[in-house]
């Protein structure tokens, strides 16, 4: 093949987001849009990590992944890089690219130095709705902010690109090697089983055997919904042919170019089937199964449900960590520290307090867990966004919260599952709860509100904390039942590991009795602007761990919107989404 250079100009708006860049398809598909946006991330790399490189082109196989895996490959030849390896059909979820570039060894002894992924993660897909793409690095994880930030910059100011147009498309849809020569030596294209190598490592973490015990156990059901995403090519290879749960019960794991039409975001709103499986819908009929789990699009979050029973985000991965140590071998020396998201519920602070493990609390998105784990400070963590993981990769991961769920599940019933009563996935919140508290939780979402307007809403939030003696005065006039304001700021983090400096990452109101409201901006909208509110509520009296959620925060929902303005600012009489 040959190098073209082409001729381009800068496109508006091409920042990355809390996660890579997402934009409607019609976006995508402009004239040089996808190319300014790659050419940018090349020339936002070191030398080595692109001439000669190896690089991962993958993601959830949503609607234009396959145009764009063949772009980018023509455009990665063309900038100098030695091999490309892309999952079968274009699938890896982004944990396994994580897994891959980690693990992966090619045929020919190669090792990957980065990846493109490609996905909106949970936003939906089709030509009408959203596409994406991010950079990982070496280490597996997210580009980090510097990186980021650098091809926002390259892509403002860029005037050409590289592209080899006369490489002929090339057939991911049959794994093997395609070599091709080019003006610097050869070119390789490896496409390669989506699901080995993620599989591997999945076995390598847990007991699989215990875990397949329990699963084939006839006191036990399980149910997991994939909602068209990715994560459906692993759950079938490990749920059913290695842990042999039967075929009846996966859902909607056939992964869809535009996920079955749905919105891929595992949550009680958009997971819609499970949700009536396991006896939480309306219509909900028959004896719903005792774990029920779903996954998103590119299949990094999850959800975790029991019979009749939601377990929160928050909560999911304090129990994990309370628990990892028994229950999954590969934390079996001890956990080196936790993590969560500054939104997230303190559910995890109380276990890391009592079981005397060092913790973070980290801005919003993966990438900041990355620089924790590869100094060896962290080993769980989570976010209340339905997202959990730990150091076995830089992503979080969807199948492998399964996993860790089902383990936990299998270590508490060992006894149980030839005699005995089943510890049921509610047994053992419920018990987490008596044992550490209760936070109660929940999530506001204002999706696709006037940009201006949430600007102006959340300026007024800051301006607002300027005197906490005036809010604490219009808290009293809303609710007289709800504790005082004692703090308020804009979260900012500083990186223990290299000291880099986030900012304005959401505002914070910090209560009396460890109540917290924050509002934040998203960062992975694709269409006007989406206002976030987390409202959380600690709970330690076991005489009040068990009210409905909704009606124990009512009170500070109150007191949140209407410090906020809401309805004023967005015109929104209620939200989107409720998490
Ligand atoms: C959201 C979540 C955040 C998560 C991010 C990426 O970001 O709040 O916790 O890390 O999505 O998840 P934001 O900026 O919209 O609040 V995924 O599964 O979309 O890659
Ligand atoms: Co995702």
């Amino acid at each position: 093949f040959s190098v073209t250079k082409k001729l381009t100009s800068p496109i508006d708006g091409q920042k990355p987001g809390t996660s890579g860049l997402r934009k409607k398809v019609k976006v995508f598909i402009q004239p040089n849009y996808l190319e300014n946006f790659v050419q940018s991330t090349f020339n936002a790399l070191t030398a080595e990590n692109v001439r000669g490189a190896t690089l991962v082109v993958s993601g959830d196989g949503r609607y234009y992944s396959k145009d764009a895996i063949q772009i980018i490959t023509k455009m990665a030849a063309a900038n100098g890089v030695r091999r490309i390896w892309v999952g079968q059909n274009g699938l890896l979820s982004t944990p396994a690219v994580s897994a891959v570039i980690r693990e992966r060894v090619g045929v020919d002894g190669s090792r990957a130095s980065g990846a493109f992924i490609l996905t909106a993660s949970h936003n939906p897909g089709g030509p009408h709705e959203d596409f994406g793409i991010k950079y990982n690095m070496e280490n597996g994880g997210p580009a980090p902010e510097g990186i980021t930030d650098k091809i926002y910059e390259n892509t403002k100011t860029i005037k050409e690109y590289l592209i080899a147009e006369d490489l002929p498309n090339v057939d991911i849809s049959t794994i093997g090697v395609s070599s091709f020569g080019g003006p610097e030596g050869q070119f390789d294209v490896e496409v390669f089983d989506s699901a080995s190598d993620y599989v591997k490592l999945m076995k390598s973490i847990f007991d699989f055997e215990s875990i397949r015990k329990l699963l084939t156990s006839p006191k036990f059901s399980f149910c997991f919904d994939a909602l068209h995403g990715v994560g459906g090519a692993y759950a079938k290879r490990i749920f059913v042919e290695e842990l042999g749960a039967q075929e009846s019960s996966l859902l909607n794991c056939v992964p869809k170019e535009d996920f079955g039409g749905g919105h891929p975001d595992p949550n009680l709103t958009y997971a819609k089937e499970l949700v009536a499986r396991m006896g939480l819908g309306k219509s909900s009929s028959g004896e719903p199964p005792e774990f029920g789990a779903a996954a998103d699009g590119d299949a990094d979050r999850n959800m975790v449900l029991g019979k009749r029973f939601f377990v929160t985000p928050s909560d999911s991965v304090a129990i994990i960590a309370a628990n990892a140590v028994e229950a999954i071998p590969y934390f079996s020396a001890g956990l080196k520290g936790v993590a969560r998201s500054m939104p997230t519920s303190a559910a995890l602070d109380v276990v890391a307090k009592n079981l005397k493990l060092k913790f973070f609390e980290v801005p919003t998105g993966w990438k900041f867990f990355g620089n924790l784990m590869d100094a060896g400070m962290c080993s769980v963590c989570g976010e209340e966004s339905f997202g959990t993981g730990s150091d076995h990769i830089r992503e979080k991961d969807g199948i492998w919260a399964v996993l860790a769920w089902l383990s936990i599940l299998a270590y508490k019933n060992k006894g149980n599952l030839d005699g005995g009563k089943l510890v049921s996935v509610e047994d053992i919140v419920r018990q987490h709860w008596a044992t550490y508290g209760r936070h109660y939780y929940t999530r506001y979402d204002y999706e696709n509100v006037d940009a201006g307007a949430a600007k102006e809403l959340m300026e007024n939030l800051v301006k607002l904390q300027s005197s906490l003696a005036e809010v604490n005065g219009i808290i009293k006039g809303i609710r007289s039942d709800v504790s005082k304001v004692v703090h308020g700021d804009e979260f900012e983090y500083k990186d223990p590991v290299d000291g880099s400096i986030s900012k304005h990452q959401g505002i914070r109101y910090l209560f009396e009795d460890g109540s917290r409201l924050v509002f934040r901006l998203s960062g992975t909208g694709s269409e006007g602007a989406t206002i976030r509110l987390y409202i959380e509520q600690y709970e330690k009296d076991p005489s009040k761990i068990g009210r409905d959620s909704q009606e124990a925060l009512a009170p500070l929902v109150e007191v949140a919107l209407k410090l906020s303005k809401m309805q004023e600012f967005t015109g929104r009489s209620s939200p989107t989404v409720i998490t």
